[in-house]
């Protein structure tokens, strides 16, 4: 499997980490691309946008929350998408709102990214808004983080990784002691380590 990838992309970062909970990252190569410069990603992904998937059949898998569950397919462990039930919807809503940090979080960076003149403060503030919230709704959940790893921990886990890597100065863990021990104790996981964000 050949997987578009970015080392400072959280969403790749993701599938990443998912291949290396289940034991197949030595199964996927990497082909480095740079979205704002490559002219070859939309043969794999219309939308431009890393991680994209080359089967080795040739199909192409995208986005991440598709690509993890592609992966967690070929799992013979414990699933990280739980099958069914309430688990699943708390791993699929933990997700949604993890993806939606990172959603918000780079929206705000590209917009600050902007010459003077062109960029909107209030825009930026919007987003670094939605980041605080969602942060703020896993904090006051923070229990259903416990149990075992799901797609939701890992897309928190490398969304709080990227706020942290892009965002150092905000400090977010500071004020949200419930995150902080959890993200501790989650980054130190050796999928995680091996998977640092790098620019
Ligand atoms: N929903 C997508 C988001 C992917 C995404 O936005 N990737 C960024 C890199 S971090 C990208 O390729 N951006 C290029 C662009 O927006 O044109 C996913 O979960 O994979």
């Amino acid at each position: 499997m050949k997987l578009r990838f970015s080392a400072a992309s959280p969403y790749v970062r993701k599938v990443m980490v998912t291949a290396h909970e289940i034991g197949l990252a030595d199964k996927i190569e990497k082909v480095t691309t740079d979205v704002w410069a490559s002219t070859d990603v939309t043969a794999d992904n219309p939308l431009g946008k890393v991680p994209a998937l080359v089967l080795d059949g040739g199909e192409v898998l995208f986005d991440s929350p598709v690509i993890c569950e592609y992966l967690d397919s070929l799992n013979t462990g414990a699933r990280l998408f739980p099958p069914s039930g309430g688990a699943r919807w708390r791993a699929l809503r933990q997700q949604a709102l993890a993806d939606g940090i990172m959603d918000a979080g780079i929206l705000a960076r590209l917009e600050n990214n902007r010459k003077d003149g062109e960029k909107s403060p209030g825009w930026i503030q919007r987003q670094k808004t939605a980041v605080a919230r969602g942060l703020d709704a896993f904090e006051q959940a923070a229990a259903e983080l416990d149990g075992p790893i799901t797609i939701g921990q890992i897309a928190l886990g490398c969304a709080i990784g990227w706020v942290n890597f892009r965002f150092a100065d905000d400090r977010v863990l500071d004020k949200r002691p419930a995150l902080a021990q959890w993200y501790a104790k989650f980054s130190a996981r050796p999928s995680m380590t091996a998977t640092e964000p790098r620019t």
